[in-house]
């Protein structure tokens, strides 16, 4: 009996593994916030990279100054209160004190400047983009295009809480969303047809605005491979929370694959241009 069981237990063991394993390998990895997350998502991208370490700097810096402004306040209310204290000195200035509290904030100021402009510059644009899209933001979806691969050009609108599929998180999940390759410069450029909306993804360090009038450019490598979940971070009207960003990174042999059928499908003619067969060549394809 107890020998029946082990085996049943072995068995019932077996199938969930089997049924993890199968699920894993249906369900893309999801990059996302949780809900009661605290902090940023792993980055994913060298510019979320930077920005997160430059975050986590600034926030020693900070940390280190209220602790001293602090402790400097305590000591000063329990040492000179006017029980502890009764004669207060009369002291008005002290040159070495003033010159100390006006160099050493300089210096804070600059130790901070300096990587954030660095940082500021990275994050810009690429200057070897290997793939261009466009991303135009409108009242209350994104269209996106690939101007150099056939003027591939279409809309991404959100799922409806009663359309949504098995695995599709609720409010983030798109009906086409923007297909990229991993590890390849692309560069971003940025309108708007109607209001500003804001790009954003989180897990990879892009949020910018989208300007009526005004092209914005900025740019991505993306690290792993998976589906990125963002949304629009300006707001924008009635419907500004139904406007997700929706990225599927795939590789650069499936990302080619998805070019081929996305020409036909939303493509400006059938035949592949040769912006993408030097790109492909660029790729090794
Ligand atoms: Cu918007």
């Amino acid at each position: 009996m107890g020998d029946m069981l082990k085996r049943l237990s072995v068995f019932v063991l077996t199938l969930m593994a089997g049924a993890m394993v199968l699920g894993g390998e249906v369900m893309a990895q999801q990059y996302r916030s949780e809900p009661w997350q605290m902090g940023f998502q792993e980055p994913r991208s060298p510019s979320a990279e930077r920005i997160f370490a430059f975050h986590d700097m600034l926030l020693v810096i900070e940390a280190a100054i209220v602790i001293f402004v602090l402790g400097i306040m305590t000591y000063i209310i329990v040492k000179f209160n006017s029980k502890a204290n009764p004669t207060p000195s009369k002291t008005s200035h002290n040159t070495l004190l003033e010159v100390v509290w006006t160099i050493v904030p300089i210096i804070i100021l600059v130790v901070i400047a300096v990587p954030s402009l660095k940082l500021l510059y990275f994050t810009d644009r690429t200057y070897d983009p290997e793939l261009t899209i466009k991303v135009t933001g409108n009242q209350w979806y994104w269209t996106y295009e690939y101007p150099d691969n056939n003027d591939i050009e279409f809309d991404s609108v959100y799922v409806p809480d009663d359309e949504l599929e098995e695995g599709q998180p609720r409010m983030l999940s798109v009906d086409s969303p923007l297909v990229l390759p991993v590890d390849t410069n692309i560069r971003i450029l940025l309108a708007s047809n109607d209001v500003i909306h804001n790009f954003a993804m989180p897990a990879l360090g892009l949020k910018l605005d989208t300007t009526p009038g005004r092209a914005n450019e900025t740019w991505v490598s993306i690290n792993d491979e998976g589906t990125y979940y963002g949304m629009c971070s300006e707001l924008c009207g009635v419907n500004h929370g139904f406007m997700p960003v929706q990225i599927e990174a795939v590789s650069k042999e499936a990302f080619n694959e998805w070019l081929v059928s996305a020409e036909e499908e939303f493509g400006s003619n059938d035949s592949r241009s040769d912006e993408v067969v030097k790109f492909a060549a660029a790729l090794g394809q």
